[in-house]
């Protein structure tokens, strides 16, 4: 929003971060010990089929040739995700063909013998069938949310994409990528304009009466903050990493391996060299061990929670929000909203366009 407005319609801009860097949650650094690029608060891999963010974002960074798959461990075997035919094939012991697998799902789910879902659980075992399931779904939900699956909402899933066919890429998304030069260059591209000042290690609580010398606030922290929590607290999950260093060019194979067992406490490992095939290899790796809990008051805000305790108190802000007068509340902490990165893009400038559209 900053770019737009600035370079668009010519307006002053000053962003203001509580944080020493630009970037928010896609803020990437390169790890001086190994050379390797770490996204410091876990895997950012873009990817969109809106021609017109794609389009944007050229002008700030060229995208590498990644392409994203996933590997998830489960009793000590290693599959790919999303279930696909290899999953399924090495999952049972067996070489299915592609038409064979809806009949052979339709039994699994027959098995299972469920009607009405009532919860997650169901809901997943009445898609796949119990086995499919429990190997890949249940521990790993379990852990994501520390709450068994059957204390979760059946809608939380409409449908759960399983590939008749051995295609691997985790997105289907008509572009795909991780900025070449990583993307804290994107970020400090897209603000070298002069009209855009930055104010960093800046808490916006902190400006009182300079407040008043802006005619417009973005406000993208947390929504129940700006009001003060006046309603209750917005629950969030946070993500802490364990980082390790190896002396050996490469720990795991690949950027992102999930672990799928509830009894492993981690939920997945990511090694960052991989998302950067095309640079010059380098003889150490790093790798950042993720851990889901609920964040405190002092943990960053990772991902929502869609209970209903917190639906209703977003509604509740959500008409503050509404109220606020020269205010615009936006990005995945301003909305209470899971946000991928190309939907934020699209968001900002939408509400850019607005904003230039209606100025006086
Ligand atoms: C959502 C609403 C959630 C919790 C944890 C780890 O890998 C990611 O970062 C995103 C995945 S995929 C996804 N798509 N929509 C949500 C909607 C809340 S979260 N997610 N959640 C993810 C996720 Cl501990 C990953």
């Amino acid at each position: 929003m900053a770019e737009r407005l600035a370079a668009v319609a010519g307006l002053r801009v000053t962003l203001i971060d509580k944080r020493a860097q630009v970037g928010g949650q896609c803020y990437s650094r390169m790890d001086p010990e190994t050379g390797v690029e770490c996204h410091a608060y876990g895997s950012h891999i873009f990817h969109t089929s809106n021609e017109a963010v794609w389009n944007y974002l050229q002008r700030f960074a060229r995208f590498n040739g990644y392409r994203h798959v996933v590997h998830a461990k489960y009793r000590n075997r290693v599959y790919t995700m999303p279930i696909n035919l290899g999953t399924i094939n090495a999952f049972y012991g067996g070489s299915l063909e592609p038409r064979e697998v809806a009949a052979f799902l339709q039994r699994e789910v027959e098995q299972a013998g469920i009607n009405q879902p009532a919860n997650l659980e169901e809901k997943a075992v009445a898609l796949l069938g119990r086995p499919l399931y429990e190997a890949f779904i249940k521990g790993y939900t379990h852990k994501q949310w520390e709450t068994d699956p059957r204390q979760l909402s059946a809608d939380i899933i409409t449908r759960l994409p399983v590939r008749h066919n051995y295609n691997t890429r985790y997105y289907d998304d008509l572009y795909e990528g991780i900025p070449w030069d990583g993307y804290t260059r994107l970020f400090e591209r897209l603000l070298d304009h002069p009209l855009i000042e930055l104010q960093l290690n800046t808490n916006f609580f902190d400006l009182g009466a300079r407040r008043k010398e802006y005619d417009l606030v973005v406000y993208s922290g947390p929504l129940d903050q700006y009001f003060n929590y006046c309603e209750g607290r917005l629950e969030w999950r946070t993500l802490r990493f364990d980082v390790r260093r190896y002396s050996e060019p490469d720990a795991q194979g690949c950027s992102v391996m999930n672990y799928a067992d509830l009894e492993v406490p981690y939920t997945r490992i990511h090694e960052f060299k991989h998302f950067h095939p095309e640079r010059r290899p380098t003889p150490g790796t790093i790798t950042y061990t993720e851990y889901s809990r609920a964040a405190g008051p002092e943990d960053d805000p990772y991902y929502p929670i869609n209970t209903p305790r917190n639906i209703e108190l977003l509604q509740k802000y959500q008409a503050l929000a509404q109220a606020e007068e020269q205010v615009v509340f936006g990005g995945r902490l301003g909305s209470y909203q899971y946000l991928d990165m190309d939907d934020t893009v699209a968001q900002a400038l939408a509400v850019a366009e607005q904003i230039i559209r209606l100025r006086p």
